[in-house]
C-alpha cells in the first residue's frame, strides 16, 4: 500500500508540496500545432483539410496570375487544462503576406511581413476548447514584395507552435525573437569573449527576485564558466540583463572547415531553490571577418573567397511548403558542392536554413525582399524597416551570418530618368536606403550590409552606394551583351569605386534538359551554353582578388508563376533542376571548389540520345578536379588529355546503337571513375521509315519527353540532304499555349523560303508546326527587353506549296485569334521529283515555319 509507513494527512501533504514545485518549476513547453488545420479561400464554400506547411498557391505551377489574396485557416485546438499561471502564445514562423489571427472569435494579434516569424500572446483568450482562425493574405500591397521574379506564394508555410511558459520568462514579444542575444565582441586567435543580452518579463502579480545564469560549453561539451547573476522584477515588469564572459583562451575558431560551436545556456532561476523557470540555449561561433576593396574578403585574418549559391525555397510539388528536412537537404547539397558561402535570397529563410549554415559551415547573406521598385504606397516603408529588424533580431545569434541584405535591383522597374516620375521615385529610394541602412546598423553594427545592383551604374550616382559591401547582379552573355563584357564591367566597376568591396550576388544562364547543341548561345536554353556561360564567369571571380566572391543565380530551377521562356513557368537557371538532381554545371562548380574529394564526370549527361550522320565526331566533355583524365568508348581508348579549366573535351566517333563511356583518373592512387551510356542514332533513312523531325530556326537538337523523338538542328539545304533555302532564323521567349515542346515552337524560320528535303519518290506524310508569335506577351521586367525583337508589324497570311501542291492559301497561323498558340497540320503529298520541296509565298507579313516532321508513306 502508498500509505504504509506514513500518516494520511502527512503524504497528503508531501504529495501538495510537490504539485506546487511541479507547477512552479514547469518551464517552457513548445509544440508544433500543424496538423488539423481547416483552409478555404473566401469564396469558397467548403473547407478542406490541410496540414501546415501549406501553401494555397499550387496554381502558380500552372497559370501566370496565380491567386493573390485572403485564404482562411482554421483549428480546433483543445488543451487539457489552463493554468492561470501560465502565459501561452502561437509562434508563426512565416504566413505570406500578411496575417490575422483570433482565438475564439477575439482579435489577438496580427502581422505584415510573409518570411518573417511572429509571436501571439493569446494567453487572455485561451481555454480548454478554442477556436483560432488565421485569416493570411498576399495580396497587400503595402507589404514587400511587391515586384519580384518569383512567386509570391501564400499561405501558412513555416511552422506553427503552441508555446507556454511560466509567469516569468525571457521576453516574448521581441519581433519573433527568442529575446536572448549573444555575440563576441572580442574575438581573435588567442582570446575570445561572449556577450549574452536579453530581456526577462514578469508577468505575475507580484515582484519577484530571480537569477539569470550562462553557462558555456566548449565544442566538445565541457562546462567553461558559469555566471550568475540577480535580476528584480515588479509586477508587470520587463528588464534588461547582460553579462560578457571571461575570457575563453585559444579559442576554436569557427569557419566553413572548421564550424566548432560553443554553446551558452542561459537560464532564468528561482534564487531559493535553484529550479529552471525558463531556458534557452544558443550557439557561438568565434569568428572575425572584413570586406576590403582592393584585398577581397578575409575570415579569421586570413584572405578567403566567398563561393556560394543563391537559394530560393521552393520544390514542385508543394511550393514552399517544405517541411525542414527539406530544407537542411539543400544546405546539405550545397555544402558538397564545395560552397562556403549562401545569398539566402531574396527574403528570410527557415531557421532551419540557418541553423545548418551554422553546423555545416556555411557564411551566409540574409536580406528582405525589396525589389525592382520603391513603390509609393502608404506603410510600405514602415513595413520594410520592421521586416528588416525582425529578420535581424530572429538570426542574430547565427555565426554563420555575415551580410544583411534590403534591396535587390531597385532601380530595375524605375521610370526613366528623363520623365518627371523619375525624381520622386529616386528620392523615395534613396530615403528609403538611408532609413534601412540606419536600422540595420542600429541592430546589428557587427555584420555589413550589403545591395545587389543590376547592369547600370545609376545606383553609384544617386547615392546608392551607401552600404558596405555591393553585390553585383551581372549577366553579360545571357540578358546583354557579351561574355567578355562582364570581366570589363567589374573591371570598369573596380577602377572607379576601387574601396567600394564587390561580391558578384548574381550571375546565371538558363538550361532546359530537352534542348542540347555544339554552338550554344545565349538564350537558347541548351545545356551547353549554360557550360560556356559559367565556364566563362568562374575563372576570372577566382583570379581576382578585389572581388570578394560570388553567389550563383540560382540554386536550384525555381517556380515564377509569370515567367515564359522555354520552361513557361520556371527560371531554369538552377545548378541543379527543381527536384535538386545535378545539372552537368554543378559538377564544374564541384570540380573548381572541392579538392578534398575527386571529381569526374561526363557532361551534357541528359544527351543520351544522339542523332548525326554515321562516322562523325561527337564531343564528349568531362568535368574534373584531376590533372589528366582518360576516356574510353566501349572498353576503347579515346586518349588521355590534361584538364584546363577543370574540364577536357573529346572528339569521339559513336558507333550505331548504344555505346557505354567511361571516364577514368586518378586521385592521390585511387582510381575514379563515371560511367555512362549513349544512344547514337544514324540521320533518319527516309526509305527506311524513319521520321525526319526538324527543329526549324534552331541550333539546337530537341528531344521531345514525351516520344523521345529528336528534332535535328536546322541548317542550309545541300543537295544529297535537306535545309533551308534562304529565310531567317528567329526565335521568341513568349508561351507557346497547347503544347509542352515548347521550344520547338519559340524558333522558327521566317521569310518567303524553301526548305528542300532529298527523298526518294513516293508519297509522304508532312507536318507544319507553327505558332504566330507576333504579338508577344508581356514579358517579366528581368528579361531586359530580351522579348522586344519579337514584334511584327500587322498580320501574317501565305500560301504554303508542298511538292508543287499548294496546300494552304491565303492562310493566317493567327487565324481566330490563335497567337502564341502551337498546332500541327499534316499534309499528305506526292514527291516526283526527288526532293520533297515546302515553299512559302508571302501574301502579308513574314511567314515563317516552327518544325518539319517528314515520313514515308
Ligand atoms: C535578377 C534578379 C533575380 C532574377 C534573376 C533572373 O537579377 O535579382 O530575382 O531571378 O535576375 O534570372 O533574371
Ligand atoms: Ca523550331
Amino acid at each position: 500500500m502508498l500509505q504504509l509507513g506514513i500518516k494520511h494527512e502527512k503524504w497528503m501533504l508531501l504529495m501538495t508540496a510537490l504539485w506546487v514545485a511541479v507547477s512552479l518549476s514547469a518551464q517552457r513547453e513548445m509544440k508544433t500545432i500543424n496538423d488539423g488545420w481547416e483552409f478555404r479561400k473566401p469564396a469558397d464554400t467548403e473547407w478542406t483539410s490541410v496540414n501546415i506547411p501549406h501553401t494555397f498557391n499550387l496554381d502558380a505551377y500552372r497559370q501566370p496570375n496565380y491567386y493573390q489574396g485572403k485564404g482562411l485557416y482554421r483549428r480546433v485546438l483543445t488543451l487539457p487544462e489552463v493554468d492561470p499561471h501560465r502565459r501561452y502564445y502561437l509562434k508563426i514562423d512565416a504566413a505570406s503576406k500578411a496575417a490575422e489571427v483570433t482565438v475564439n472569435g477575439k482579435s489577438a494579434g496580427s502581422h505584415a511581413g510573409g518570411y518573417t516569424a511572429f509571436v501571439v500572446d493569446v494567453t487572455d483568450y485561451i481555454q480548454k476548447e478554442n477556436i483560432i482562425e488565421i485569416t493570411v493574405d498576399n495580396g497587400r500591397k503595402d507589404i514587400t514584395p511587391i515586384s519580384a521574379d518569383f512567386t509570391f506564394w501564400g499561405g501558412i508555410y513555416r511552422d506553427v507552435w503552441l508555446v507556454s511558459t511560466p509567469e516569468q520568462h525571457f521576453r516574448m514579444d521581441n519581433m519573433g525573437s527568442d529575446g536572448v542575444f549573444v555575440s563576441t565582441p572580442e574575438v581573435n586567435g588567442q582570446r575570445g569573449k561572449i556577450q549574452v543580452k536579453g530581456e526577462v518579463t514578469n508577468d505575475a502579480e507580484t515582484a519577484v527576485t530571480l537569477e539569470v545564469q550562462n553557462q558555456i560549453y566548449s565544442p566538445q561539451g565541457d562546462l567553461l564558466q558559469t555566471r550568475k547573476q540577480k535580476v528584480k522584477l515588479k509586477a508587470g515588469e520587463t528588464r534588461e540583463f547582460g553579462y560578457v564572459s571571461d575570457v575563453i583562451a585559444n579559442p576554436d575558431l569557427w569557419s566553413p572547415e572548421t564550424p566548432s560551436l560553443y554553446k551558452v545556456k542561459t537560464q532564468l532561476l528561482n534564487p531559493k531553490t535553484n529550479e529552471v523557470i525558463d531556458e534557452k540555449t544558443n550557439k557561438v561561433g568565434f569568428r572575425w571577418f572584413a570586406f576590403d576593396g582592393n584585398k577581397g574578403f578575409s575570415l579569421n585574418g586570413k584572405p578567403y573567397k566567398l563561393r556560394g549559391v543563391n537559394r530560393h525555397q521552393d520544390q514542385a510539388p508543394v511550393g514552399v511548403a517544405l517541411d525542414d528536412e527539406a530544407h537542411r537537404r539543400d544546405i546539405r547539397l550545397i555544402k558538397e558542392l564545395g560552397c562556403n558561402f549562401i545569398r539566402i535570397s531574396h527574403y528570410p529563410q527557415d531557421d532551419a536554413i540557418v541553423e545548418m549554415c551554422d553546423e555545416l559551415g556555411l557564411l551566409a547573406w540574409e536580406e528582405i525582399p525589396i525589389i525592382n521598385i520603391v513603390p509609393d504606397t502608404p506603410g510600405y516603408a514602415d513595413n520594410c524597416e520592421l521586416n528588416l529588424r525582425e529578420m535581424i533580431r530572429q538570426h542574430y545569434n547565427h555565426p554563420s551570418i555575415i551580410a544583411w541584405g534590403y534591396m535587390n535591383e531597385i532601380l530595375l522597374t524605375v521610370p526613366p530618368v528623363d520623365s518627371p516620375e523619375w525624381q520622386p521615385c529616386k528620392e523615395r529610394t534613396v530615403a528609403l536606403a538611408q532609413r534601412l541602412e540606419a536600422a540595420l546598423k542600429e541592430e546589428d553594427s557587427s555584420r555589413v550590409s550589403v545591395m545587389a545592383f543590376n547592369m547600370t551604374n545609376l545606383y553609384n550616382e544617386i547615392g546608392l552606394d551607401l552600404e558596405d559591401v555591393v553585390g553585383w547582379n551581372l549577366y553579360q552573355g545571357w540578358y546583354v551583351d557579351k561574355l567578355e563584357d562582364f570581366n570589363k564591367w567589374c573591371e570598369d566597376q573596380h577602377r572607379r569605386y576601387p574601396h567600394h568591396p564587390m561580391i558578384i550576388s548574381e550571375w546565371g544562364a538558363g538550361s532546359d534538359r530537352r534542348l542540347h547543341t555544339t554552338e550554344g548561345r545565349a538564350f537558347d536554353f541548351s545545356m551547353e551554353y549554360q557550360q560556356t556561360y559559367v565556364e566563362h564567369y568562374l575563372p576570372f571571380i577566382e583570379e581576382k582578388e578585389w572581388i570578394s566572391g560570388c553567389t550563383y543565380w540560382n540554386f536550384i530551377d525555381f517556380n515564377v508563376a509569370a515567367r515564359q521562356e522555354s520552361m513557361p513557368r520556371v527560371n531554369n537557371k538552377g545548378l541543379f533542376y527543381n527536384d535538386r538532381t545535378h545539372k552537368d554545371v554543378a559538377y564544374y562548380f564541384k570540380s573548381m571548389w572541392r579538392k578534398d574529394i575527386p571529381v569526374l564526370r561526363i557532361a551534357s549527361r541528359d544527351w543520351k540520345v544522339r542523332v548525326g550522320k554515321e562516322g562523325e565526331t561527337q564531343q564528349i566533355k568531362l568535368y574534373s578536379n584531376l590533372p589528366e583524365v582518360e576516356l574510353f568508348v566501349n572498353g576503347e581508348s579515346a586518349g588521355k588529355q590534361a584538364t584546363d579549366n577543370c574540364h577536357a573535351v573529346f572528339n569521339v566517333v559513336l558507333p550505331v546503337g548504344t555505346s557505354v563511356l567511361t571516364a577514368q583518373g586518378v586521385y592521390g592512387n585511387k582510381p575514379v571513375e563515371d560511367v555512362m551510356t549513349i544512344d547514337f542514332r544514324p540521320l533518319p533513312d527516309l526509305s527506311e521509315g524513319d521520321e525526319l523531325a526538324i527543329n526549324v530556326g534552331s541550333n539546337c537538337f530537341f528531344t521531345s519527353a514525351l516520344s523521345n523523338l529528336t528534332w535535328l538542328p536546322d541548317r542550309p539545304y545541300v543537295p544529297g540532304s535537306w535545309g533551308y533555302v534562304s529565310g531567317e532564323a528567329r526565335s521568341t521567349t513568349s508561351e507557346i499555349v497547347n503544347t509542352v515542346d515548347v521550344p520547338l515552337y519559340q524558333t522558327r524560320r521566317e521569310g518567303e523560303f524553301t526548305y528542300k528535303i532529298d527523298a526518294p519518290d513516293g508519297n509522304y506524310e508532312v507536318e507544319l508546326l507553327m505558332a504566330d508569335v507576333t504579338r508577344p506577351a508581356a514579358q517579366l521586367a528581368n528579361l531586359l527587353g530580351k522579348n522586344k525583337s519579337e514584334e511584327t508589324a500587322g498580320e501574317t497570311r501565305f500560301n504554303i506549296v508542298i511538292c508543287g501542291r499548294q496546300v494552304e492559301t491565303n492562310f493566317s497561323p493567327a487565324d481566330g485569334g490563335r497567337y502564341r498558340t502551337a498546332f500541327k497540320r499534316r499534309y499528305i503529298v506526292c514527291n516526283e521529283e526527288g526532293c520533297i520541296t515546302i515553299a512559302l509565298e508571302a501574301v502579308k507579313g513574314k511567314p515563317f515555319i516552327s518544325g518539319i516532321k517528314v515520313r514515308k508513306l
